[in-house]
Parts: structure tokens; sequence; C-alpha cells
């Protein structure tokens, strides 16, 4: 057995999650793994949370969860993956299962399609977070590109999209992502987004939408559109939800997938389908961080907290990108990087060349994706005017 033992190189993030790990200089600045930090430089705590665990207590037990998970839970998913509104009807033809993590939603998503279509082609944008298409081709799904990132960098080329989701074969998988799309920051604007959706459900293809960064890009409601959209127009439609970045929870694993069938009856076949498929998988999901997010979600009080919180962490983000691009615009500008202000979510394209990420990382102590990927999220009043200077240096030779 170990004769095939070949090497399997890691993708772009983990080798610069390993890269930053490994480099010795206390002054080094993360501006590579999707994690918001805040002002002082720290993954927070949320008071939400906070006041979520202070609820469940310590001292109590941990027997397992049901293979599906937390049941509390599900609620709480559903009115966030489709608004309260739709919740109610859609709510009834969905399967809900707890997963850990949105990775984990995503690839009991695929499993699923593999089991039902095996030879179902799979669609992600160009580029897009590279375990799409890992996780896709790991359960032997063929994987096909659509055009994403328009040439210059005036935001998403949706006439390309369009154009190569069209000319996939019906009953292919278009994975989408909700809101604060990684790695450009370049979301559809709603009307194009209509248009996706139609352009969509005339070829027949089925929607995963992956929601990673749900109330970062324009607040809960607004950065569920795509959702909305799939589930008025699609069946079935695969929602993969991530509670990672909304709720600072990274390390605890918690996200959900839902799943949109004709009706109840086809639900309840997708869920068991899921439960049988996790069994194998997992067996059950973990426990703790579901208790704290189905805490936040089913309190009016925190859930209201919680989402003031998660508007504070966009704007944060937002005062960010604007310091950004006006600090680099002010005297002697390398380029125009006033892009960066119109993106949103946790990341940038910033155009900046696998070089020049090198050398910021070399000279400066400064981690990016090759790619040219910032993590605005990892700016903060301390650091700003270093990372400015660090990258004006690098585009000037
Ligand atoms: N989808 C996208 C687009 C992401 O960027 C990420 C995380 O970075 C995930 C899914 C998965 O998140 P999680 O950490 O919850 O597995
Ligand atoms: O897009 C990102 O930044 C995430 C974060 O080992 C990540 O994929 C990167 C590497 C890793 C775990 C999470």
């Amino acid at each position: 057995m170990l004769e095939r033992l070949t090497a399997m190189p890691p993708d772009a993030l983990m080798r610069a999650a390993r890269t930053f790990a490994a480099d010795p200089r206390k002054e080094k600045i993360n501006l590579g793994v999707g994690i918001y930090y805040d002002a002082a430089g720290h993954v927070p705590v949320l008071e939400a949370v906070r006041r979520a665990e202070e609820r469940i207590g310590g001292g109590r037990s941990w027997p397992y969860l049901l293979v599906e998970g937390l049941p509390g839970l599900f609620r709480g998913a559903l009115d966030l993956a489709f608004g309260p509104a739709l919740a109610g009807d859609a709510g009834t033809r969905t399967a809900v299962l707890q997963t850990p993590g949105g990775t984990g939603a995503f690839r009991l998503g695929a499993e699923m399609v593999r089991s039902l279509e095996p030879r179902t082609v799979a669609a992600v944008s160009d580029p897009s977070w590279p375990n799409h298409e890992a996780v896709l081709r790991a359960v032997g799904l063929e994987v096909r590109r659509y055009a994403y990132a328009g040439e210059g960098s005036g935001g998403p080329d949706v006439e390309g999209m369009i154009r190569d989701l069209e000319a996939l074969p019906r009953g292919s998988l278009a994975v989408l992502h909700a809101c604060c799309h990684n790695p450009t920051g370049w979301d559809p604007t709603p009307s194009q987004w209509e248009r996706i959706v139609v352009a969509i459900a005339h070829r027949g293809l089925v929607p995963f939408v992956d929601m990673a960064y749900q109330g970062f890009g324009d607040g809960l409601a607004a950065d569920s559109l795509p959702v909305r959209l799939a589930v008025a127009a699609c069946a079935p439609v695969f929602v993969a939800l991530s509670f990672s970045k909304s709720f600072s929870l990274y390390g605890e694993r918690v996200g959900a997938l839902c799943v949109v069938a004709r009706d109840g009856a086809e639900a309840a076949l997708l869920a068991e389908r899921g439960r049988a498929l996790v069994r194998t998988l997992y067996s059950s999901p973990p426990t703790h961080g579901a208790l704290l997010v189905s805490e936040v979600l089913s309190d009016p009080v925190l859930h209201r907290d919680w989402e003031d919180e998660l508007g504070a962490m966009r704007g944060r983000i937002r005062d960010m990108r604007s310091g950004f691009t006006e600090r680099l615009a002010a005297g002697n500008a390398p380029r125009d990087f006033s892009f960066v202000k119109e993106q949103k979510g946790l990341f940038s394209y910033s155009g900046l060349t696998a070089r020049q990420v090198g050398r910021l990382r070399e000279e400066h102590a400064i981690h990016a994706i090759e790619d040219g990927r910032l993590c605005l999220a990892a700016l903060n009043p301390g650091n700003l005017d270093r990372v400015v200077d660090a990258v004006r240096g690098v585009c000037m030779r």
C-alpha cells in the first residue's frame, strides 16, 4: 500500500496558514486566513455568545446529539437561510441537518448529490474558495468552472457567468456564493442575481448556495437574497450555512445543510438520506457550539444583540476598507485601489502579484494569499499604516 504513497500538496490557503504559523517574527500580520479580528487584533468572543455560554452553564454532561444534530438549531437556521417570511412555507419542505462547519455542510450536500446522481456535473466560479472544487472532486463529481472575475476590477463578469451556466448539462449543480464572494469580494447586484437565478431555473440547474459570510455584506436579510430567489424558482436547492465567521466560533465547527425539496414527503426522504450519510461519515455532529448558536438564535434579545454585533463587525471592515483606499490614494499612489471600498465581506482580490505578496511576507512580515487575496478584516488602526506603507512599497518596484 505505501508504495503508492505520493505527495498531496496543500491548497494555497492551507499553505498560507502553515507559513504564517511557522513565521517566528513577533510583528507578523495575518491577512491570509479568512478570520475576522477585532480592532485590538483578537478573534472576538461575541457578547451574545458569551451570555449564551453563561446560560447553558458549565458542569453539564455531553451525551451524543442526534445524527442530524440539535433540533433547537433548525428553526434558527431556516430563519437565517430563508428569512422569517419564507421560512414558514419553504421550511415545511426542507431537510435540515447540523454539520461540522460550513465545510461539513458543503461536503454532506455533495455526498447527497453524488448518492442521487453520480454523473452530476458541478460548476464553481472562476476563481472560488479552493475547497469547493476539492470537495466536489473528493465525492467523485465532475467539476467545471464558470466565468466570474471580471477583466478589470469593476465587479463580477455576470454576462460570462450566465453564458457559462447556460452551457452546462441540465441538472448540473451551480455552486453560488450567497454574499461576500471568496476570494474576490465582488457580489452581483440584486437585479443581476435575479437574472442569474432565472438563467439557472431556465436551464434546469440545481443551485447549491454556500453562505459562509451572512451578515458581513449588507446585513442578514440582504445577504440571503440569492437563497430566497433560488427557493422561489428551483427545487431542489441546497444551502450550506456556516456559523464560523458570523458567531466567531471557528474552531467549534458549527454549520447546517438545508435542502429544499418540492414537498414535505421529499424533504423527509432527503433528511433520512442525510442521516444515513452522516452515520457513515462522523455519526453525529459536535455539541457545544451548536448549543451556543441555538441559544442566541432562539432568544429574541440575544438575537437582536448578536445582529447588532454583526453590524458592528461589518462596519469596522468597511472603515478599514475606506482607510486602506484613502491612505493609498493620498500622496504618490502606486495605482488605483478604490475598488477595495466597493467590495463586500472579508476579502479583496487586490491585484497584487504572487511576487508582490512574497515581498510583503519576506520584507514586511505581512502574510497574504499568493493569488493576491487580502483579508481586510485583519486590518486595525494599529496596523493599517504599516500595511499601507508595505503595499505601496511593493507596488513601487
Ligand atoms: N465556504 C466558503 C466560501 C468559505 O470561505 C469558508 C471558510 O473559509 C467555508 C465555506 C467553510 O467554513 P467553515 O469554517 O464553517 O467550515
Ligand atoms: O478561506 C479561508 O480563509 C478559509 C480558512 O487550514 C482556512 O478556508 C484556511 C486554512 C485552514 C483552515 C481554514
